[in-house]
């Protein structure tokens, strides 16, 4: 009786196991992204997110381009002596297993120049490119700033 119970164990741990390496995260997830919300006219909109890592290499995040923008950048907000400024990064590093959040005074995507102006409600296809020639595109909404 009790080998059979054992036995049982086993085939449901067995099938756990199978179950879980079947729901395969994918290696790069884009969470919660959104684009504030500039006035009319805005030469450059400011656009957050979290870059997840779920890989075990180390990744680089190298361009990002929409067809609603004319260009973006990756920029750092850094404060010094009680005023920030923006520095930008060439590109962004996010170490396996790990995360990097782009939110407001940190990192950032500068999206410079909309095609349109972009009001909340508003949604932009945005293409991000990684090491490895992984790409990742995401739909990004635009939203009013909430503090
Ligand atoms: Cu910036």
């Amino acid at each position: 009786m009790r080998i059979i119970n054992l036995f049982s164990l086993f085939i449901v741990s067995t099938l756990t196991l199978i179950a879980c390496s079947q729901s395969k995260v994918a290696p790069i997830e884009i969470d919660a992204p959104w684009i504030r919300e500039a006035p009319p006219g805005a030469t450059a909109m400011a656009g957050y997110m979290r870059i997840i890592n779920n890989s075990e290499n180390n990744i680089i995040l190298h361009s990002a381009s929409s067809p609603a923008f004319k260009a973006i950048e990756f920029h750092r907000s850094v404060e010094k002596d009680g005023a920030y400024r923006m520095v930008p990064h060439l590109h962004l590093h996010i170490a396996a297993n790990a995360s990097i959040e782009l939110r407001p005074g940190d990192y950032h995507l500068m999206m410079f120049n909309p095609t349109s102006t972009l009001k909340e409600g508003d949604s932009v296809e945005v293409e991000l490119v990684f090491s490895q020639e992984q790409t990742v595109n995401t739909t990004i909404p635009v939203k009013k700033a909430q503090y």
